[in-house]
């Protein structure tokens, strides 16, 4: 076969993009060069469905071995004693998670998808809102908190099957202890969705749902800094209540349940290529390197959060114990989607995001959600976010002026160039 030089010059056009532009997707990260190159390799064209040691195809002594070091790596990341390496992403995760736990028409309570919440969590739109039956709570008006009364009241009046904890655009720490304690009143699982904060829960720096929910899943390529994917964990392992026996009479186990809905209950072919990547990428994790990034991320942000309040921005609750930060811009007259639109022509990447209680629709949005994890792993420090900070103000305070937008643009290409990317790719 000839290279297909077509495509491999806009791979590389991609490269120079992120090289140049200043990466604020508080969702996504740049894995290791070693994480990149372990899924571009021979692993991509095996078939393994099933398990390590129980396959259904010939030839998976190698890839046995792999998905087992993911496996057994990953559970020593969150000191946990189960682990699915598996799920093809964050939403696979979720939705095997719920077919192992859930019956269709079950009660299911998260954070609504404006308030912060995630679309598998219970969306209309999303799979999780059409088969389940779902119920929100919200953060509270006054301070952006997570509002607990509200999660505490749906849960007794409603008593859900499950209640889910975890989102994509929340700032603060999550009191796992008192959603657990609710949720034994009313005899519904916890399942928390960490893929956000995973990597700072990994190094201790947020509270940990692993002793409070029965079940936490995560992708694996944001702040875990891994390849494109999902996990499944579970601190400990348990008898399944739903009397569901294996052939020889055996009560199956919740990891059993739960091995049996990601393959074959949602996905077919693992695909080792990305495990052998999440492999490399929980070694990573295991390093005080890893550790320092992790630090770093929360200094960054905190830094970050500190600027744009004294240049007169709203964050959401004030500040942020994370990677991200949400801002509602409705005080500077800015829409989310003319902030991102006009940004991304200065070459800074972030994205629209609803605000608590937002007027506009989530096309248009009131804020933007901002986030460390990728411009941490390219080596800024605190004092570098003002630098990034000044730069967003400029554009966003002289919005329709093309001169200050260019300028801009040029400004972050050089800026950029003291942190290099894949140097020598
Ligand atoms: N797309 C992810 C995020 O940006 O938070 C959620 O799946």
């Amino acid at each position: 076969m000839e290279r297909d030089n077509v495509v491999f010059e806009l791979i590389n056009k991609e490269l120079e993009r992120q090289r140049n532009g200043i990466e604020l997707i508080a969702s996504e990260n740049f894995t290791s060069l070693q994480v990149m190159q372990a899924m571009g390799t021979s692993l991509t064209n095996k078939y393994a469905e099933g398990y390590p040691g129980r396959r259904y195809y010939g030839g998976c002594e190698v890839v046995d071995e792999i998905e087992q070091l993911a496996i057994d790596r990953i559970k020593k990341v969150f000191n946990c004693e189960y682990a699915n390496v598996q799920p093809h992403s964050g939403a696979q995760a979720n939705a095997a998670l719920m077919l192992a736990i859930l019956q269709p028409g079950d009660k299911i309570l998260g954070l609504d998808l404006s308030m912060g919440g995630h679309l598998t969590h219970g969306s209309p739109v999303n799979f999780s809102g059409k088969y389940y039956k779902p119920f929100f709570y919200g953060v509270k008006k006054d301070n952006g908190l997570i509002d607990y009364e509200m999660l505490e009241e749906t849960a007794r009046k409603e008593k859900p099957a499950l209640i889910i904890c975890g989102a994509s655009a929340y700032s603060r720490d999550i009191d796992y202890a008192r959603i657990r304690k609710v949720a034994d009143e009313v005899g519904a699982f916890v399942w928390c969705d960490m893929a956000h904060t995973a990597g700072l829960i990994a190094k201790g720096l947020l509270n940990s749902p692993f002793d409070y929910c029965h079940f936490v899943t995560s992708t694996t390529h944001k702040t875990l800094r891994g390849p494109r994917g999902g996990i499944i964990l579970m601190k400990k392992d348990f008898e399944n209540p739903f009397g569901l026996k294996d052939p020889k009479g055996n009560t199956r186990m919740m990891s059993n349940l739960l091995d049996m809905a990601v393959f074959p209950g949602t996905q077919g072919g693992p695909l080792e290529h990305v495990i052998a990547a999440k492999a490399i990428a929980f070694g990573e994790l295991l390093t005080d390197e890893f550790g320092d990034y992790m630090k770093q991320v929360q200094k960054n942000a905190q830094a970050m959060a500190k600027v744009f309040t004294e240049k007169g921005y709203a964050i959401i609750s004030g500040g942020t114990d994370n990677h991200l930060m949400l801002i509602d811009l409705r005080n500077k007259n800015i829409s989310g989607k003319k902030a991102q639109e006009t940004l991304d022509r200065a070459h800074i990447t972030l994205n629209k995001n609803s605000v608590p209680f937002d007027d506009k629709s989530p096309f248009v949005t009131s804020g933007i959600r901002v986030g460390v994890p990728a411009i941490t792993t390219r080596g800024m420090k605190e004092d570098d976010m003002k630098t990034v900070v000044n730069f967003i103000d400029r554009v966003l305070m002289d919005i329709d002026n093309e001169a200050t937008i260019t300028a801009v643009k040029e400004e972050v290409k050089t800026f950029m160039q003291q942190f290099p990317l894949y140097a020598g790719v």
